[in-house]
């Protein structure tokens, strides 16, 4: 009992430092559409985000793309380079993070982390004639976690 307690406190202890280190973001598509259902989600300058794409359509492939950016230019710069990409995701300097590409019923993630400064920026998906409607925006707001 006693041990169980200190346990207890040693684990608060180390808790109360962050009070939300990791952000989980689980986002999907609309059916079969090319939209995804969440289309913004709000983060902490820094944070450890763990975005989580359950893919839940029965027919479509998608992935989520997060750029370091909300410039059109950019999104269509990335989305044309993907469509001859082997795995539709280009080398782009503008990429923070990606899923691979989830089949009608799987689900991906990826882990990364937020950038520090507070802002837009866009997650698209690349999967070949998605990203100019297939889109989202993570906003970066709020106290830094670190
Ligand atoms: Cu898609």
């Amino acid at each position: 009992m006693m041990t169980r307690m200190i346990l207890l406190l040693g684990l608060l202890v180390a808790g109360g430092v962050q009070a939300e280190p990791v952000k989980k973001v689980v986002i999907e598509p609309v059916g079969d559409e090319l939209k995804f259902k969440q289309t913004t989600f709000t983060v902490a300058p820094g944070q450890t985000v763990q975005l989580i794409f359950k893919n839940t359509a029965s027919v479509m492939p998608h992935n989520v793309v997060v750029l370091n950016t909300d410039s059109p230019t950019v999104v269509n710069r990335v989305g044309t380079a993907a469509l001859t990409d082997p795995d539709y995701v280009p080398d782009d300097p503008a990429i923070l993070a990606f899923t691979k590409v989830a089949q009608p019923g799987q689900t991906v993630e990826v882990t990364f982390k937020a950038p520090d400064r507070p802002g837009r920026y866009r997650y698209i998906c690349t999967f070949p004639g998605h990203y100019t409607l297939m889109q989202g925006t993570m906003v970066v707001s709020g106290k830094a976690t670190s």
